[in-house]
């Protein structure tokens, strides 16, 4: 039904309880038996855990942690000149390792103190009501998995790089971590489906891939951009719109690709006044009125 659902690999539990994650033939860890292992290891934590436990410690390989090491080298460079203030403000914050994947519970810990949110493990695809709704309780879902070794620059499955990197940092700012908690109200407050993939679309094209104008130029404030760094070179040559609701609820997109229709917003208060207010106020009848209405 949704689009999003299909990034995310299949998560299955088989009789005798062990869990094997459904790789693509596409995929870039299809034929590496290693890696697949890894992936059904830690599914198999996140699928263990329940809220009110502990967040499950991911024993990470070296492999694994060298990923990390060489995706976090090459993005710091590249947020220095194209991530927004606000997202390297928060970066600088929070101060993740650059050396090795920090646990779920360590970014919860820096997080928490910061702005109140804390990381919560997922296996795979979260119900895009339970997503988004927790946001409010700022509460953020994260994968545990790290992308294939050959290829660190772009993944189109959120990975622990996207889920952290491109998503704590924002969330260690006030501004972007109020705006996620509107988008949880916004998901819970909304009735029908059709609403609830309007207001997911508007995140996707805000929280994950949105770019802002600064006094030097465009930059990206979207988690999805700032977790790639092939994406992060690209995302200025895009079609590039303004701000505006019906569309970015309703465009099309292709979620193996770079992104190429991306909307700008000209400041963060322009951010807040058309998609903070609209999350905060939005209901079934205002977004049918979006759709269909002059
Ligand atoms: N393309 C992003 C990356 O490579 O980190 C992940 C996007 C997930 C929505
Ligand atoms: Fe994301």
């Amino acid at each position: 039904m949704f689009e999003e659902a299909q990034y995310f690999a299949p998560v299955n539990t088989k009789d005798d309880g062990s869990v094997e994650v459904e790789l693509a033939s596409s995929h870039p860890g299809f034929s590496d038996s290693d890696y697949r292992d890894r992936r059904n290891k830690l599914a198999a934590l996140a699928v263990d855990w329940s809220p009110g436990k502990p967040v499950p410690v991911a024993p990470y390989t070296d492999t694994e942690h060298e990923v990390w090491r060489k995706v976090s080298t090459e993005l710091a460079v590249k947020h220095r000149g194209l991530a927004s203030q606000e997202f390297l403000d928060g970066a600088e914050e929070l101060s993740l390792p650059g050396d090795r994947i920090p646990q779920l519970s360590e970014v919860s810990e820096k997080l928490s103190p910061i702005t109140g949110f804390s990381y919560r493990p997922a296996a795979g695809l979260v119900p895009l009501l339970d997503f988004y709704g927790v946001l409010e309780d700022s509460q953020f879902h994260s994968t545990q998995y790290i992308r294939h070794h050959s290829v660190p620059f772009y993944t189109p499955e959120p990975d622990v790089v996207h889920e952290v990197i491109g998503h704590a940092n924002a969330l260690a700012h006030p501004r972007f971590a109020a705006l996620y908690r509107l988008a949880g109200q916004a998901a819970r407050r909304v009735e029908s489906d059709e609403a609830l993939e309007f207001v997911s679309k508007v995140f996707w094209f805000t929280m994950e891939f949105g770019v802002i104008g600064e006094k030097d130029g465009l930059k990206a404030y979207g988690a999805g951009i700032l977790s790639s760094y092939g994406e992060i070179d690209e995302f200025r040559k895009m079609d590039i719109r303004p701000l505006d609701l019906r569309q970015m609820g309703t465009v099309d997109y292709d979620i193996t690709k770079y992104q190429d229709i991306l909307f700008k917003a000209e400041s963060m208060d322009e951010l807040e006044d058309v998609v903070g207010t609209f999350w905060a106020e939005c209901d079934d009848e205002k977004i049918e009125e979006i759709l269909h209405g002059k």
